[in-house]
């Protein structure tokens, strides 16, 4: 079964020429990581993000790509983002976000707020689909019995902080060693810039010129997780 979400057309936006084209790019579906979340902020979660980095040296294009966000309690989509029309230049970030205004870089702009799970003892996880193949996959908090697929290195990632102002970040930037315990960590909030360890708001302004761009789409829920093939960074080459 499928849940559609929402159809609603949102704005999102392309900030920073040279961030983000729709030109040419590759197929290094791999190259592309979840590498920065902050889902809690001291009190009402009202500029939440979720960072992508992609690795390689020439961009990508993220037609049939899905940013799924997994509910710890079932395994299952409780948001669903379908990235086509995007796309994340070399070496670059693509942010999405409750608010462009809270936000800085914030290419996607999703319409509501609280829209990212807090964890909890079952945990939540973010995972990013190339079609029905799971490329990435960050789970915080815990690891409950529906989290096991998404759980890289049977592991969860540190939590963020509802007293604390930083997220849950790669660290050294852009690390990605499959094990979500280590490779993620306390960082200072920087959406679509490197990551940094510590606490506090390291957001710089990469390039504040917002460009309405595309069309923002609510994808389904379940995208066909069954049978997803996990293929790790760097075995989808070409
Ligand atoms: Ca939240
Ligand atoms: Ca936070
Ligand atoms: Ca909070
Ligand atoms: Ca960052």
């Amino acid at each position: 079964m499928e849940i559609i979400l929402n159809n609603t057309i949102n704005p999102a936006y392309l900030i920073g020429a040279g961030m983000i084209w729709l030109g040419a790019s590759t197929s290094s579906h791999a190259a592309v990581i979840i590498n920065e979340i902050d889902y809690d902020q001291v009190g009402s979660d009202t500029a939440e993000f979720i960072e992508l980095f992609n690795s390689d040296i020439n961009s990508v294009t993220l037609d049939g790509y899905t940013l799924d966000l997994i509910n710890g309690t079932n395994g299952t989509a409780y948001n669903s983002f379908d990235l086509s029309g995007f796309s994340i230049a070399a070496i670059g970030y693509l942010v999405l976000c409750d608010s462009t205004q809270a936000v800085a870089n914030c290419n996607i702009e999703v319409a509501s707020s609280s829209w990212i799970q807090n964890g909890g003892p079952d945990g939540d996880a973010v995972a990013l689909l190339f079609g029905s193949t799971l490329l990435d996959s960050v789970t915080y908090e815990g690891i409950g019995s529906a989290l096991g697929l998404y759980a890289e290195g049977n592991s969860f990632a540190p939590a963020d902080s509802n007293s604390i102002t930083m997220s849950i970040a790669r660290l050294p930037n852009g690390t990605d060693t499959n094990i979500n315990a280590g490779d993620f960590s306390s960082g200072c909030i920087s959406p679509g810039s490197a990551n940094m360890s510590g606490t506090g708001d390291c957001s710089v302004s990469v390039n504040p010129v917002p460009v309405p761009a595309a069309i923002w789409l609510f994808g389904s829920g379940l995208i066909g997780l069954i049978g997803i093939s996990r293929r790790k960074q760097g075995s989808l080459a070409g």
